[in-house]
């Protein structure tokens, strides 16, 4: 239905997948608008319809850059952000630039233009449920971010709220939990585990590892983006899940034996400053209203899957390991 879409950061982890899924599953026309920062892969744009896929490399916090391109196509999906809450830790500068003032900067250029908008978010903008709380989040859940990165993310969502009451900006919102699958940066959870093994270093659990996250494979996420982008109703938000909650030790435990190691082979390091506890998605909204099912009902056969991956894309991921590795060693962690 949308001929001719834009992706901000799809040569990002998420952005990337979305965009193939794009490629396989609609006749669209797909640009990307990536500024390439050290989370981005252009090797995972390569290979592709070349008639159908175009790179804008690209601020999108910037206007002169924005405001022409977002003109020329029918939608925008905008995935592009600064995504890791350890760095935004470290430096939250660039997470209030590109995530407030880079959405404020597509905001505008799809008011004036008039362009549908759908904007990528996630269940960190509701805060951290506590351990035994039989709750989950739902689309009514006020929003209560905890993390540097998950305020940027939560004022986000408001300013895509205000605009669309305020402008009549024609826009949705998704908040999806946990990512895992193919093109995820080393820094991140999943991937430094397998990269670790494959590596012959033990994993890294982050104090007890209590910690319950959500997944959700990205190829779910990816159908669910889509599914919205076509039917969702204007000025809604909708959770993405695939009802994956595990704590982080049981996913390190179940890494280890899908990789044949002995199941105590990790190591206890340096909790993460105001560590959420727990996020937990309701997903009956997004199945009832839209009709969206996932398809990785297993969350055990789609971590299998992303290990052989892995294992057969090292050439990708080595040149960012060491670096990686050295900067969670000066933290302790
Ligand atoms: P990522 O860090 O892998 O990729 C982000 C991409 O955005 C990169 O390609 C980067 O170069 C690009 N980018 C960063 N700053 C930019 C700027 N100023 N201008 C243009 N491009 C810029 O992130 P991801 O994990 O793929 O996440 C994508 C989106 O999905 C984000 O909005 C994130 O908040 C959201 N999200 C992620 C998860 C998850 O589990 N990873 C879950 C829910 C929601
Ligand atoms: O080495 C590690 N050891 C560890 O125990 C790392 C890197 C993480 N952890 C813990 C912290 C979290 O409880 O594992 C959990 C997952 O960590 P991350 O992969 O950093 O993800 P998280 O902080 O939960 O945020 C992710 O999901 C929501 C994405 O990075 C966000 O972009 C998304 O919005």
């Amino acid at each position: 239905m949308h001929q001719r879409i834009l992706v901000t950061g799809g040569a990002g982890f998420i952005g990337c997948n979305f965009v193939r899924h794009l490629l396989a599953h609609t006749d669209a026309a797909v640009t990307v608008l990536d500024k390439l920062t050290y989370a981005a892969s252009p090797p995972a744009l390569e290979g592709l319809p070349e008639d159908r896929l175009r790179l804008v490399v690209g601020d999108v916090a910037d206007a002169s850059v924005v405001d022409p391109l977002v003109a020329e196509h029918d939608a925008v999906v905008h995935l592009a952000a600064e995504s890791h809450n350890d760095n935004a830790l470290r430096d939250p500068a660039p997470f209030v630039h590109t995530n407030l003032v880079g959405t404020f900067t597509v905001l505008e250029a799809v008011r004036k233009a008039d362009v549908r908008l759908h904007h990528v978010s996630t269940d960190e903008v509701y805060g951290d449920l506590a351990l035994d709380d039989p709750q989950r989040f739902t689309e009514d859940t006020p929003y209560d971010p905890s993390s540097p990165y998950s305020a940027t993310k939560a004022g986000s969502d408001h300013l895509v709220r205000a605009w669309v009451r305020s402008f009549g900006v024609r826009a949705t919102i998704s908040c999806c939990s946990n990512n895992y699958g193919p093109w995820q940066h080393v820094e991140k959870f999943v991937p430094r585990q397998i990269t670790n093994l494959l590596d012959g270093r033990r994993p890294r659990l982050y104090g007890a590892g209590d910690n319950i996250r959500d997944w959700i494979h990205v190829d779910d996420h990816s159908s669910a983006l889509l599914t919205i982008l076509e039917r969702g109703r204007i000025g809604e938000t909708y959770l993405v899940g695939a009802d994956g909650e595990r704590s982080n030790l049981e996913m390190v435990q179940l890494i280890l034996r899908l990789m044949g190691r002995d199941p105590d082979d990790f190591d206890h390091v340096a909790d993460r400053a105001g560590h959420d506890v727990r996020y937990a998605i309701e997903t009956g909204h997004l199945r009832n209203a839209l009709g969206w099912l996932p398809t990785y009902g297993d969350l055990e056969a789609g971590l299998a899957q992303t290990i052989a991956w892995y294992t057969d894309h090292e050439d990708w991921w080595r040149p960012h390991k060491a670096a990686t590795e050295a900067a969670y060693a000066a933290k302790g962690q």
